[in-house]
């Protein structure tokens, strides 16, 4: 079965950094989820610029940005001029005037547009951005902190949300407290990747290679 896993970088030891990159990417990972926060949009500072480029000048595996920040367009560039071409940005529509206009820039600037979707929000009040977007990342958790309980409300906005990607062309992505068990039943359905954190992957005790590797060998 086909899927991406992500890591959660808010979840690695920030002590070594560059260990956790280079463990992470040895042991398969297919791209690094950068949850950058700003302490207004959400109630919690996870990660910010220099964290994101410190990971970006030594990570050969993509960029994965989580923008939780109020009016990202007022510094979008900062962010798209330490990335790199394919990486990809998604952003809160609801944090923005003219979430088009940002997701304008992200393209022009070579990245993948994406837009996250709260557990509160509702399919229909972005339909028009679905049409822009190539990744939508689904919040299974409110933004903002890792090791949260899974919303199961959540469940029905996947169901509409496979029934439209084809059509409107954008993959859909998981965050948050993503489990073996969600894998089972949602990449077989059609969920393209899945952002892991403290539920599966950090903090377990295991090398990475062997927890990834146990992912891939779920029998489906
Ligand atoms: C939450 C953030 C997420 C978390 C991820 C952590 O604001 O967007 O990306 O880092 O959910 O995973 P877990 O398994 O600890 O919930
Ligand atoms: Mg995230």
């Amino acid at each position: 079965m086909q899927f991406e896993l992500m890591a959660s970088m808010m979840c690695a030891d920030f002590g070594n950094l560059e260990k956790e990159v280079k463990n992470l990417e040895e042991g398969g990972i297919d791209s690094f989820h950068i949850d950058i926060m700003d302490g207004r949009y959400v109630p919690n500072f996870a990660m910010s610029l220099n964290d994101m480029r410190y990971i970006a000048g030594m990570a050969e595996k993509p960029l994965d940005v989580h923008l939780m920040i109020e009016h990202p367009n007022n510094r979008i560039q900062l962010f798209l001029k330490n990335l790199r071409e394919g990486d990809t940005v998604y952003i809160h529509p609801e944090a923005e005037y003219h979430p088009s206009t940002t997701l304008q820039s992200i393209i022009n600037a070579g990245m993948i547009p994406g837009i996250a979707i709260n557990p509160g929000t509702s399919v229909e009040t972005v339909m028009e951005m679905l049409r822009i977007v190539k990744k939508v990342l689904v919040m299974s958790v409110n933004p903002g902190n890792a090791g949260q309980m899974y919303l199961p409300y959540v469940g029905k906005k996947i169901t509409k949300l496979l029934a439209l990607k084809e059509d409107m062309d954008f993959e859909i992505y998981w965050d948050g407290a993503c489990s073996a068990d969600k894998i089972m039943e949602y990449a077989p359905k059609g969920v393209a990747g899945f952002v892991l954190g403290t539920t599966l992957l950090f903090g377990k005790d295991r090398p990475y290679g062997e927890t990834l590797q146990a992912i891939h060998e779920l029998q489906f």
